[in-house]
């Protein structure tokens, strides 16, 4: 049985990729140190519902589905923490088996500090972003390189990092040409925020792991995600993906349904030309699990850009303001100034063929799939606190 680490595993990523890949048989460790749900009450941001932690969860899990996810409480920045993982003598918090797994086949690494307004807000927290995402990014690398050469890292990126460029984005590389030599090198990258930095400087670390020691390595370049329910959600009310409808670690469609939801005007930040490339959480899912069945090669950096189709800020209200409507809500559209430094209007081109050709099939942003997000947003509409939705965090 292939054994998979799920770094960041109580997140929202974390914890669906979990219950994804344990439903089809694979051994699961699922690893957080709680870092978001800390962040949540400390800024006092907007949860949906309340979420079990992640040992109740698995035991929930178990119950309803007969499979074990492991699940282990730590800091993974702290390099002692990440090589148990790798050798043995990891202290779990859930488990029904509390033997260890051995080293991992494939660790999917979402342990990261995922929120571009919050490493925004001040100095302490920029620090913390710089300091906690590369950390355990080279922590990964080095237990990978001292423990388990051929495990395949599957590393979550961002499409953030290319930023806005005025020429199509390629795929992770681009051939130059210059003074007549040519050669292959990662696209550029210019990103807006300290934490679309740290996703640079990641795919660095990794970039180095894969050509000094051969590691296997696939960055998924991912865009915004929208969505709650996957395909093992359903069992239990309980087993729902954490949802924030806040500014600092709520995305774009899901704070705007949500704004629809409570009467609240959609927050457009300035222009709203900013276009970006979108995916279901579904199709997260998916793409993490066709990268894991076939996986980089060693000494391979393989980057896909993980998005299904493009947006603009405002073409996503105005659908929001559609399906809104046609479910009784009277959506208003209110154009901010920008509390980011960002294009409001610009070129946007990126190819994202890697994966579907990997046999990823898309779930696209349809008018039905719209309105089942705010048919589960609609049913915890009381637990909306509208002041939580906007404070305004300024990149200036
Ligand atoms: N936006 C608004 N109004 C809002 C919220 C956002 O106009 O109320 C705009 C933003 O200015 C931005 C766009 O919508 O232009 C996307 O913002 P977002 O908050 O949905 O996404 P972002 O901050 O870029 O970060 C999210 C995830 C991050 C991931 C990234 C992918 O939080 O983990 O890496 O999406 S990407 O955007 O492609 O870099």
């Amino acid at each position: 049985m292939a054994h998979i680490l799920i770094l960041g595993g109580d997140g929202y990523l974390g914890w669906p990729t979990a219950m994804y890949f344990s439903s089809r048989g694979y051994a699961v460790t699922a690893v957080d140190n709680y870092f978001r749900r800390r962040a949540c009450e400390e800024l006092d941001t907007g949860m949906l519902y309340p979420v079990p932690d992640l040992s109740e969860r698995a035991e929930l899990w178990y119950r309803e589905s007969g499979y074990e996810i492991k699940v282990v409480v730590a800091d993974l920045a702290d390099p002692g923490n990440m090589r148990k993982l790798f050798t043995g003598g990891v202290d779990y918090d859930w488990a029904l088996d509390r033997n260890f797994s051995g080293a991992p086949n494939t660790v999917v690494h979402y342990a990261e500090q995922p929120s571009a307004p919050y490493s925004q807000i001040d100095h302490l927290r920029a620090d913390f972003t710089l300091v906690n995402n590369l950390r355990v990014t080279n922590n990964l690398v080095w237990a990978v390189r001292d423990y388990a050469r051929e495990c395949h890292i599957i590393k979550l990126g961002t499409m953030g990092e290319y930023g806005t460029p005025n020429i199509d984005i390629e795929e992770g590389w681009i051939e130059i040409e210059h003074k007549g030599r040519k050669d292959r090198f990662l696209f550029p990258r210019q990103a807006s925020s300290l934490y679309h930095t740290t996703k640079i400087m990641d795919t660095d670390l990794l970039w180095y792991g894969v050509r000094l020691w051969d590691l296997r390595v696939t960055d998924l370049m991912q865009g915004p995600v929208y969505g709650i329910e996957t395909g093992e959600s359903g069992a239990d009310e309980r087993l729902k993906t954490l949802f924030n409808y806040d500014e600092i670690f709520g995305t774009v469609i899901n704070r705007f349904v949500t704004q629809a939801v409570v009467g609240y005007p959609l927050t457009v930040y300035g222009a709203g030309g900013q276009t970006r490339g979108f995916l279901n959480i579904r199709d997260t899912l998916q793409c993490v699990h066709r990268s894991e069945q076939s996986p980089a090669k060693a000494g391979e950096l393989r980057i896909f850009n993980q998005i299904m189709e493009t947006f603009s800020v405002r073409e996503l209200a105005e659908l929001t303001r559609r399906i809104g409507a046609e479910r009784g809500h009277a959506v208003e559209i209110e154009s901010l100034e920008n509390p980011r430094k960002e294009a409001e209007v610009h070129y946007y081109n990126p190819t994202y063929q890697g994966l579907q050709d990997l046999g990823v099939e898309p779930h696209f942003l349809t008018d039905e799939v719209m309105s089942g997000l705010f048919e589960v947003v609609e049913r915890y509409r009381d637990n909306v606190r509208r002041e939580v939705i906007f404070k305004g965090v300024r990149w200036g």
